[in-house]
């Protein structure tokens, strides 16, 4: 939203107690759900697509980021649920979802090392996609993913904090009281 300058009203809500118009919009009741008039788009992917377009930026995982979106979505997160989550892991899982992690990360700070963003030196939606899972899991223990020596993966890390800090997204919310139309975010300051 914030790199197609797409300015929208937040609604933040807890997932422990869905609002009826969540659900009345979409049923599944997962977040992020976005709403334009008529239209509900309720998938991340579909969002991070449509908004791409609209500034600009490539949209490659439908072609050559194929495979890495399939490794950041059915490798690296449940990997990192496994790693995040202990109820989920015995120590022992925990500690080859670690592995894996290690392992998927060097693959992409090799990638990193090679070109400025993940496919090339241009941004394109998989960077998008990618950054707030890797965001995540450096936020599970930072001074372990520091130590993992991901010198380009930081650097890229370091790109997205510095973009963020410069945009209204990161603010923290209040839970979306239903009388109001929600948070108004400025992403265009034209
Ligand atoms: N495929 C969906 C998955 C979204 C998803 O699972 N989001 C989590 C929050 S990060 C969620 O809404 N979980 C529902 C719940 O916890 O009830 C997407 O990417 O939009």
């Amino acid at each position: 939203m914030a790199l197609s300058k797409t300015n929208y009203f937040h609604r933040e809500i807890s997932l422990k107690d869905k609002p009826a118009e969540l659900l009345n919009l979409s049923p599944k009741g997962t977040v992020p759900v976005l709403v334009m008039g008529d239209i509900v788009i309720d998938e991340s992917a579909d969002i991070v697509n449509l908004m791409s377009r609209r500034a600009d930026i490539p949209v490659y995982s439908d072609r050559e980021g194929k495979g890495l979106i399939e490794k950041l979505l059915q490798s690296f997160l449940p990997a990192m649920h496994k790693y995040k989550y202990e109820y989920l892991a015995s120590p022992d899982e925990r500690l080859m979802a670690m592995a894996q992690i290690t392992q998927i990360l060097s693959e992409w700070n090799d990638k990193l090392h090679q070109s400025k963003f993940i496919l090339r030196d241009e941004m394109s939606d998989c960077d998008i996609r990618m950054y707030p899972l890797i965001w995540q899991c450096q936020k599970i223990d930072p001074i372990w993913f520091q130590e993992q020596n991901l010198a380009a993966l930081n650097r890229w890390m370091l790109f997205w904090r510095e973009f963020l800090e410069t945009t209204d997204i990161m603010r923290k919310f209040p839970l979306w009281d239903n009388q109001s139309q929600g948070d108004w975010v400025v992403n265009d300051h034209r």
